[in-house]
């Protein structure tokens, strides 16, 4: 069995990461150092620059570089690991084409200007195209990397300032399903739980996401339990083979989307087998249904509206007849021995549940509905806010939750509820000292429809902020295209040259991570702050500096702290007051400075590990359990039931396509792939195979194939198992690599609650070349 440790060290050997500074005898991982020698050496904490996991890490300066990284003991999150990523992490500052100048295009090419005359472009430039356009004619799209001081400057600037609510983040295609999940089961959103319920946990459920490799630190938490606690089971429910399923206790594959009817099964036989905690159910679930049949938002101008229509339990237990396990067995390919064995893990009152999911429930044409289907098992028998029992939505980026779903940098979001309400548009007009008015109550564009309206012209200027759109929009040339339309004007601020700058009208070089002073937060609810260590090259600017600036130009000035030295902290106090009380109290400025993360609600000096139950919240009234994010006070069970993916393997396409990440690379690849040891074990994207589909097709590994889909076509290498396997029909590739986009070729299809793109699923044919 794999220990924790030895997981993480594999995980480093794997990708050639035999780097000798970083595997010192005796001890693993003390530290990577790069370069210089470590005579004046100080350490200092801050959170990882890349996944969800936040770990504490400690970065070692020399000379005023950042020259060796070691896992922060203190840190609750990690206690003194990290992966390959975190150890080389710093190396992403020094590529050697770091933007150090702002850039404009003249007569077709991008040529270096002052970063002053390019601040003064954009500012003109947004007054312009409002004073010819109307205000929502500008937008702001940003990311889940970007610090929570970055996106609440933004909101501030575009909601409360220009007054538009074009304000969207890449956390759109990312994490929107489990907002919308959350918000409809539960009235709030993020996980209940934290990383310590799985210190309490006998089983470990995954739904559909490689934690090996995309939260390998949190995964080694895992398997680190299993090896102190015996009955530990990991399971692995995944539509492909990878080292989360290698290192899981069982492994079962499924069709793709067919989650939604495994779900529905487990249910079914949960409630067959007698499992139901009634006294839970009967006290803190109210049920519902919605509508169905609800479309994918193929088309411009698409709208689907939900309404929840009571239901009972009667009725809710009739819905579920249609799942029976022999009836779900042939549609997802799942056997009915292991949809009863699920069933029996999650219905054993003997052991303590814990599901995870990322991807492969978010990018999904029902993840809303998905993410309700799992929140329902846990209701059924009641395994929920106890150290333990939880559903645990896992966050990709580093301030997802932090920036994206706290501050609320999408188009229906303030800082504190939602622009359609009221009162959430009289307290932030308040705290931003803007006329009520200036707020606009109808929510504008969400990602997919904010790309759409730069094709039609409704939306002129975009900045775009720590995101690479032209990388990982799905269903790429269209959105290309329209970026690239006379008369679209775009401003990208980056640190290296990508795929996005490329079409930008300006480039505004940026200041990363830790040379500048920010927050995060984390997939537990954990904000983690961190101060500027090093100088950032050029004249690079951090965001929210940047952001501040065009403020300053357009007549918005006394809105910001114009203090370089101390605007981060005056942010982070004016953005708590929106957060005040036991729901979401958020840490003071002094705290996080102190320690290595806080976890909030942060309320009268502690952290609320669990939230909705009276013994650990104490916003939760009562004596056990208080849901009180609903007006009923009750957790919603939904009846959802399973329908088809847009796009199906046919005779044409006979395929499915299946697109994600690997261990070593970041995204689009812009920063892991400018540190050698991450680009030299993964130099380049691949097609992984089943290895029958690929003697059928004739093909072996490093051999090429064509991918064709109706959207457009794309050659590579096949990779036959390497990495990953993908069962037979299908065909997985990573998306890092921006010489060979795999985005050209997905579909823009989206779940028509949330808006978040599935990227996970379309048909393909495949080519031998
Ligand atoms: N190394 C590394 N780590 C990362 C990142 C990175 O770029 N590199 N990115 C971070 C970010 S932002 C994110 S969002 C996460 C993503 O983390 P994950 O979601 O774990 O990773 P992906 O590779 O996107 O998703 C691939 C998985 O989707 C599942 N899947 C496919 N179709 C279906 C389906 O129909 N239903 C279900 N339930 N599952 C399906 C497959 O089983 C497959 O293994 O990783 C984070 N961590
Ligand atoms: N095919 C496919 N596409 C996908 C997905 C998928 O599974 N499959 N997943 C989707 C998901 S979950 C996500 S989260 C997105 C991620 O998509 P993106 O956010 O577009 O990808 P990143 O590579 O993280 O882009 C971050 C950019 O910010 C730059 N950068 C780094 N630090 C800073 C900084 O401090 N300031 C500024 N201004 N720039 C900085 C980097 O160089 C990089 O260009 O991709 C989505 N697209
Ligand atoms: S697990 Fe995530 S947060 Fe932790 S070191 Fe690796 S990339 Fe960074
Ligand atoms: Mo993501």
């Amino acid at each position: 069995m794999v220990s924790r440790r030895i997981f993480i060290k594999n995980m480093a050997l794997s990708s050639a990461v035999v780097a000798a500074q970083s595997l010192l005898p005796g001890v693993l991982f003390p530290s990577a150092s790069f370069g210089a020698a470590a005579s004046g050496l100080t350490w200092h904490k801050t959170p990882c620059r890349f996944c969800g996991v936040g770990c504490g890490l400690l970065v070692g300066i020399d000379s005023g570089r950042a020259v060796a990284v070691k896992g922060d003991p203190a840190s609750a999150v990690n206690k003194g690991l990290c992966c390959v990523k975190g150890y080389h992490s710093v190396q992403a500052l020094y590529g050697k084409d770091r933007l150090r100048s702002a850039q404009m295009r003249k007569n077709g090419r991008l040529v270096d200007v002052p970063l002053s005359e390019a601040l003064d472009a954009v500012a003109d430039h947004f007054k312009k195209t409002i004073a010819a356009h109307g205000k929502d004619s500008v937008a702001i799209y940003g990311s889940g990397q970007w610090t929570i001081p970055d996106g609440y400057v933004a909101a501030k600037l575009f909601k409360g300032c220009l007054g538009t609510n074009n304000v969207e983040a890449n956390a759109r295609l990312c994490m929107a399903s489990a907002v919308t999940g959350f918000l409809t089961s539960f009235g709030l959103d993020e996980p209940m739980g934290c990383y310590e319920d799985i210190d309490h946990a006998d089983v470990f459920i995954l739904w559909g996401n490689n934690m090996a490799e995309m939260h390998p630190v949190l995964f080694s938490r895992l398997l680190e339990r299993r090896q102190h606690h015996k009955r530990t089971l990991i399971v692995d429910l995944a539509t492909r083979t990878t080292r989360t399923s290698f290192a899981a206790d069982k492994s079962i594959l499924f069709e793709p989307q067919t989650d939604l009817a495994i779900a529905n099964c487990i249910a079914y036989q949960i409630i067959k087998d007698g499992r139901v905690n009634r006294s839970f159910v009967e006290k803190h679930v109210a049920f519902k249904k919605g509508h169905t049949d609800i479309g994918y938002g193929l088309e411009d101008g698409f709208h689907f509206k939900d309404e929840a229509t009571p239901t009972d339990f009667a009725g809710y237990a009739a819905f579920l007849e249609d799942y029976t396990p022999e009836k779900v067995a042939s549609l997802t390919g799942v056997s009915a021995a292991d949809l009863r064995y699920l069933a029996a893990l999650y219905g054993d009152p003997n052991r303590k549940v814990v599901s995870f999911w990322c991807m492969g429930m978010n990018q999904h044409t029902r993840g809303t509905w998905i993410n309700n289907l799992v929140y329902n098992l846990h209701l059924l028998v009641g395994k929920i806010s106890r150290p333990g029992n939880g559903p645990f939505s896992l966050t990709g980026q580093p301030s997802a939750c932090g920036t994206v779903r706290e501050v609320g940098t999408l188009t229906h979001k303030l800082p504190h509820g939602v622009v359609m309400n009221e009162a959430a548009r009289k307290k932030a007009a308040e705290i931003w000292q803007v006329p009520v008015e200036n707020i606009d109550p109808k929510p504008s564009h969400h990602t997919v429809s904010m790309f759409r309206a730069l094709d039609s012209g409704a939306i002129r200027m975009m900045w775009i902020q720590v995101t690479n759109p032209m990388v990982t929009m799905p269903k790429l040339k269209r959105y290309r295209d329209a970026a690239k339309k006379e008369g679209r004007f775009i401003v990208v601020s980056d640190v290296y040259p990508t795929p996005t700058t490329d079409i930008a009208d300006v480039v505004l070089p940026s200041a990363m991570w830790i040379e500048r002073e920010g927050m995060y937060g984390n997939s537990e609810r954990r904000t983690q702050h961190f101060q500027q260590l090093v100088e950032p090259p050029g004249e690079a600017m951090s965001d929210t500096l940047q952001i501040i600036e065009v403020a300053r130009r357009m007549g918005f000035g006394d809105k910001f702290p114009q203090d370089p030295k101390t605007h981060i902290r005056e942010i982070w106090e004016e953005y708590r007051r929106f957060h005040d009380g036991p729901k979401h109290g958020m840490a003071p400025y002094e705290v996080l400075l102190q320690r290595p993360g806080v976890i909030w609600p942060f309320h009268e000096g502690r952290e609320t590990k669990w939230r909705y139950h009276a013994e650990t919240d104490p916003a939760a009234k009562g004596s056990s359990f208080d849901f009180y994010g609903k007006p009923d006070h009750r957790a919603w069970i939904w009846a959802r039931p399973y329908e088809p993916a847009p796009e199906v393997p046919d005779r044409e396409y006979p395929f499915w396509l299946c697109t994600g990440r690997v261990l070593e690379h970041w995204h689009s690849g812009s920063m892991t792939r400018r540190i050698p040891v991450l680009h030299r074990a993964v130099p380049e994207a691949y097609a992984e195979l089943h290895p029958d589909d690929a003697t059928r097709l004739g093909v072996r590994s490093g051999e090429r194939i064509r991918l064709v889909t109706r959207r457009g076509s794309l050659e590579m290498t096949v990779a036959v198992d390497q990495r990953g396997r993908p069962a037979r029909g299908h065909v997985f590739v990573p998306f890092f690599d921006e010489a060979l986009l795999i985005n050209e070729v997905t579909l823009d299809a989206y779940c028509p609650i949330s808006k978040q793109p599935d990227y996970k699923k379309c048909a393909v044919k495949v080519e031998r070349v």
